[in-house]
């Protein structure tokens, strides 16, 4: 019988945020909702936890005598103001650093700068954007790769269980498990209203991944956790497509994040909604309480961090200045939760917060280059936001080495320039002599998937456009035919 807190201090020292613990039966309920969600067509063609539901939701098919499924919960909220702690994120040999975490340590793992992050460079590198240039949004949960952050805590709890003789094997983002479905039974969060379990303390902005071991782990049976939302149905409403279509329940056909995901023309119902979105949807994220609530308090602590800046400035000069300083990096929430159980209740008192607007990306710099170079050095630099003509310009090999970690349909970089063109028609200029010919440039591609979304986005950007070659192919001839919703800004 392993210790169940030992799993604990361990995962949180390795970063994870909240660690839980249950049991590996079978999830026979999620089973039956795949299977009635595959069958009503809510799945709108994904593959995922839905290819194989059985083998999705029997943790014994990973590992044949499973006992126990060990949770693990990754923050992936990273305000400006707060940098990760040491434990977060360990050096690439391993070794955990002590103290604050420095830049280079984020760097190391790609944590960028997150949303509204921006680190000072030299040089003319901090002049990469133009301030006509398009730009298109990046979800928060894809601006650095915290899934490689979560496996290596969950590592961690699994060499434990190792060393002690047992198996583990460590399943975070991949089909399968569910990993929500996962998380609730471990008590690790409620399941909101947007299909998100919410983790108390970190709202449902957190990853989430298991070990599925052998080991008989004395925890005792957790409660699922009582549902946080109350009357709240903010997400549900703030979901540009209404993709969620009952409380906890996704129409993966309206659903933005999938769409950009999937192969084939993008659905011209939905074009206008994705706006400037290029990777993941954040609308049933951003317009929650319990992550509005992470937002305020950031702002206010940024706006203390600063105050305080300013005023140990005016006051470094003066040599008795020997007042304490309290460490502007101390994070402000977190480590609160242990093995499920509530330290903070974030339900509807939450909502005081509830009309912060949520972080935006500020430190878009600008400049009068447009190089694809610029557009990967933002990629790397400030990676909510990416250059919509970069997109355009970059060849295959390109785009793929620089988004290559997101899940791009049938792994083929025609689907990003599909996205963009959708972006592109939503936010470019069409004064802007760069706009007009990365369109023309896609109006006379060889490929009929960028001809047609070119057209789209012409009439969009109300440029005048031929098509020369391809005006017989199905899917450009009927892109011809569809009547395009005008921009209210360029009328
Ligand atoms: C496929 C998938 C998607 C698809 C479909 C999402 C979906 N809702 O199914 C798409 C591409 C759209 C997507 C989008 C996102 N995803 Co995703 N995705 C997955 C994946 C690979 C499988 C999910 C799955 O099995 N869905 C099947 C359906 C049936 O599950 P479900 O929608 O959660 O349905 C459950 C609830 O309805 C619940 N339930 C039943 N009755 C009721 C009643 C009520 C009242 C309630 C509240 C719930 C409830 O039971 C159902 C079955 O478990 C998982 C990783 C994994 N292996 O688990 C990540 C995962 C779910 N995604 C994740 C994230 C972060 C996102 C996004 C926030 C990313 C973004 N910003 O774009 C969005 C959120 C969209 C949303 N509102 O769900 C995280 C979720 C973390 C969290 N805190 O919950 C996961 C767990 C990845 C990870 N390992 O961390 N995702
Ligand atoms: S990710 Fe966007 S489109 Fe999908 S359910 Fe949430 S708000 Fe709606
Ligand atoms: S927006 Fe409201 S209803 Fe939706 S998950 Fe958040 S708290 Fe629950």
């Amino acid at each position: 019988m392993i210790n169940l807190e030992k799993l604990i201090t361990a995962g949180r020292e390795a970063g994870l945020f909240a660690v839980g613990a249950c049991s590996a039966q079978p999830f026979t309920d999620t089973k039956r909702i795949l299977d009635e969600r595959k069958k009503a067509g809510l799945h709108g063609n994904m593959q995922f936890t839905y290819r194989n539901p059985e083998r999705s939701t029997e943790p014994a098919r990973l590992l044949p005598d499973a006992k126990t499924l060990v949770v693990g919960a990754l923050d992936y909220y990273l305000p400006e103001s707060q940098t990760r702690t040491s434990s977060c994120i360990s050096d690439p040999s391993g070794r955990q650093k002590s103290g604050d975490t420095q830049e280079s340590d984020r760097q190391s793992y790609g944590f960028g700068n997150g949303a509204g992050g921006g680190r000072k460079r030299s040089g003319d590198a901090q002049e990469l954007w133009d301030e006509q240039e398009p730009q298109a949004r990046v979800a928060a949960y894809a601006q650095a790769d915290y899934y490689t952050a979560l496996r290596q805590g969950l590592e961690k709890i699994a060499s434990i269980l190792r060393a002690t003789g047992y198996r583990a094997v460590v399943s975070a983002d991949e089909n399968s498990l569910v990993d929500r479905a996962v998380a609730h039974r471990a008590g690790i969060g409620w399941w909101g209203k947007s299909a998100s379990i919410l983790v108390p303390g970190a709202g449902s902005m957190v990853v989430l991944g298991a070990v599925v071991t052998n080991a008989l782990v004395d925890y005792e049976k957790p409660d699922f956790l009582p549902d946080g939302c109350g009357p709240c149905r903010r997400c549900l409403d703030g979901c540009p497509t209404g993709a969620i279509v009952a409380p906890g329940v996704v129409d993966a056909r309206k659903c933005l994040a999938w769409l950009l995901q999937l192969d084939g023309v993008f659905d011209p119902r939905f074009r206008v909604a994705l706006g400037d979105r290029i990777y993941g949807c954040d609308d049933c994220t951003e317009v929650c309480p319990p992550n509005r609530v992470r937002f305020s308090r950031a702002r206010r602590v940024s706006h203390q961090v600063q105050l305080r800046r300013s005023s140990e400035m005016k006051t470094s000069e003066r040599k008795d200045n020997k007042q304490p300083q309290k460490d502007a990096q101390e994070p402000f929430l977190g480590n609160s939760l242990i093995s499920g159980h509530r330290t903070e209740s974030f339900s509807q008192q939450a909502t005081q917060d509830a009309d912060c607007p949520p972080p935006r990306p500020r430190n878009i710099h600008r400049t009068k280059s447009f190089s694809r170079q610029a557009t990967q050095e933002l990629f790397l630099e400030n990676t909510s936001r990416v250059s919509v003509l970069g997109l355009l310009e970059a060849s295959d090999a390109e785009l793929m080495a620089d988004y290559g970690r997101w899940y791009i349909p049938k792994r083929q970089a025609r689907y990003l320039r599909r996205n963009a063109l959708v972006v592109l028609g939503n936010v470019g200029d069409p004064s802007q002599p760069r706009v007009r010919a990365a369109v023309e440039r896609a109006l006379s591609d060889t490929d009929p998937l960028i001809v047609a979304h070119a057209i789209w986005c012409a009439r969009r950007l109300e440029l005048p456009f031929d098509v020369v070659g391809l005006k017989d192919d199905p899917i450009v001839a009927a892109e011809i035919e569809r009547d395009v919703p005008q921009r209210a800004d360029l009328l």
